[in-house]
C-alpha cells in the first residue's frame, strides 16, 4: 500500500488496477520545489523474501494540443485521516466473505474494533469438511459458526476446559449437492488489535455419522440390576478412524475406537449409585479436531422394597368368630397410616398401621 504526502496533502493507493497488487500514485507539485514523503506498507505476508521495487518517475506534460491535459489526476482519492492498513490481508470480508480454498490456511487478525472474519468455500455434495482455528495469539478466543444451505454448526472450544486452548473446530457434512459454506469467526475476548491474530483452515475429512444423538437408561432401582445395555451405530467413510470417551465412570462403552461401520455397546453401570438423575456424554473424536457427542441420561430410583418388609398385607382379614355368629358385629372402622414409626424397632421406609376393631353387641 502506497502513501504519498505532498504539500501537506496525503494520497493513498492500494491496488493500481484490478488484477494487480501493485500500487501507483501520480502527483504534481504546484508550489515549486517541495519534499515528497512516500510510505510503503505491506498488507500481505512478511519475510526475507517478501521484496518489491519502488519507482519514482518524472512525467513531463506534453506540449501542443494536449498541453491542457498536464498531469493525470491522482489515482487515489485524498484521505487525510488514513493510517497504515493493519487489517489482515483478507479484509474487507464483512459483506462478501473472502474465499478460502479447501486445504488452505489463512492468517487473519481481529482488527479494527468489532472486526469479524468471514470466509467462504465451495463444498462438494456428500463430503465432510472441517473448519478449524489454530495458533491463537494472546487475547484471542475464537468462536466459529459455519452455515451451509440454512444449516448451521457452531463451536467455541473443541478442547476440554483447563487446557488453555480456546481454538474452535466445526465438522459438518455437505448436502447431497454442491454448495457454498460460509465460516464466521468472532473473538470472544473482545480484543481488537493487529496482533490479535490466528489461523483459519479448511480441510476435507472422513465422514462420521451416528444413528442417534441421545440415549436414556432406566429407571433402575438403586442396588439392583443394571438397566439393559444399548448400542450406538457408527457409519462413515472407509478411511474413518474414530475414538470415543465417556464423561462419567458409570457410563461405559465398548469398543472405544474403530472404523466404519461399527457397533458400540453402551452400559449404564449403576453399582454404588444412589438414587437420582445422572447425565453423561459419549464424545467421538476423528480427524484430530472433529467431535460428535451423544447425550446420555440415567434414572436411578430408590431401592426396591418387598411386601413382607412393609407389614402391609393385602386382603386384611379379621376372622373373629365363626360364620353365623350374628351376635357379633365386626367392623373395621379405621386403618390409618401414621407419620412416625410405632417403635424404634420399625425400620425406616416402612408403613405402619393402627388397626382399631370395634366390637359391638357383645
Ligand atoms: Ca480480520
Ligand atoms: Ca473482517
Ligand atoms: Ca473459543
Amino acid at each position: 500500500m502506497l502513501t504519498v504526502i505532498i504539500n501537506g496533502q496525503e494520497y493513498v493507493n492500494d491496488d493500481r488496477q484490478d488484477g494487480t497488487l501493485a500500487s501507483e500514485i501520480g502527483v504534481q507539485s504546484l508550489a515549486g520545489d517541495v519534499q515528497v514523503f512516500i510510505q510503503v506498507t505491506n498488507r500481505g505476508q512478511f519475510g526475507p523474501q517478501m521484496g518489491y521495487q519502488l519507482f519514482v518517475q518524472e512525467m513531463v506534460p506534453t506540449p501542443g494540443p494536449t498541453a491542457t491535459q498536464t498531469l493525470p489526476p491522482p489515482t487515489a482519492q485524498p484521505d487525510p485521516t488514513s493510517t497504515p492498513d493493519l487489517r489482515d490481508a483478507f479484509e474487507p470480508d464483512e459483506t462478501t466473505p473472502t474465499v478460502i480454498l479447501v486445504g488452505e490456511t489463512q492468517t487473519r487478525n481481529f482488527f479494527p474494533q468489532g472486526d469479524q472474519d468471514n470466509a467462504s468455500f465451495i463444498t462438494k455434495g456428500g463430503r465432510f469438511y472441517q473448519v478449524a482455528t489454530s495458533n491463537l495469539a494472546l487475547g484471542v478466543d475464537t468462536f466459529l459458526r459455519v452455515t451451509l444451505d440454512g444449516a448451521q454448526w457452531e463451536n467455541d472450544d473443541y478442547a476440554p476446559a483447563g487446557t488453555g486452548n480456546f481454538a474452535s473446530s466445526v465438522c459438518f457434512p455437505a448436502a447431497s449437492v454442491d454448495g457454498t459454506a460460509v465460516a464466521n469467526i468472532t473473538n470472544k475476548m473482545q480484543q481488537f488489535s493487529p496482533s490479535a491474530a490466528y489461523n483459519i483452515a479448511v480441510l476435507e475429512v472422513p465422514a462420521l455419522s451416528l444413528n442417534l444423538d441421545q440415549l436414556a437408561f432406566g429407571p433402575a432401582a438403586a442396588g439392583g440390576a443394571n438397566p439393559p445395555n444399548q448400542s450406538v451405530q457408527i457409519f462413515g467413510d472407509s478411511t474413518l478412524s474414530w475414538s470415543a470417551v465417556t464423561s462419567a465412570p458409570w457410563l461405559q462403552i465398548s469398543p472405544n475406537q474403530g472404523g466404519a461401520p461399527s457397533l458400540m455397546d453402551v452400559t449404564a453401570n449403576i453399582t454404588g449409585l444412589p438414587q437420582g438423575t445422572y447425565e453423561g456424554t459419549i464424545t467421538f473424536s476423528w480427524a484430530s479436531l472433529c467431535r460428535r457427542e451423544v447425550k446420555v441420561t440415567l434414572q436411578v430410583d430408590p431401592p426396591a422394597v418387598s411386601n413382607n418388609q412393609t407389614g402391609q398385607e393385602n386382603g386384611l382379614v379379621l376372622a373373629m368368630g365363626r360364620v353365623g355368629e350374628t351376635a357379633v358385629s365386626r367392623r373395621l372402622i379405621l386403618a390409618k397410616q401414621i407419620a412416625q414409626p410405632l417403635t424404634s424397632a420399625v425400620p425406616l421406609n416402612t408403613v405402619a398401621f393402627v388397626i382399631i376393631v370395634e366390637l359391638q353387641g357383645q
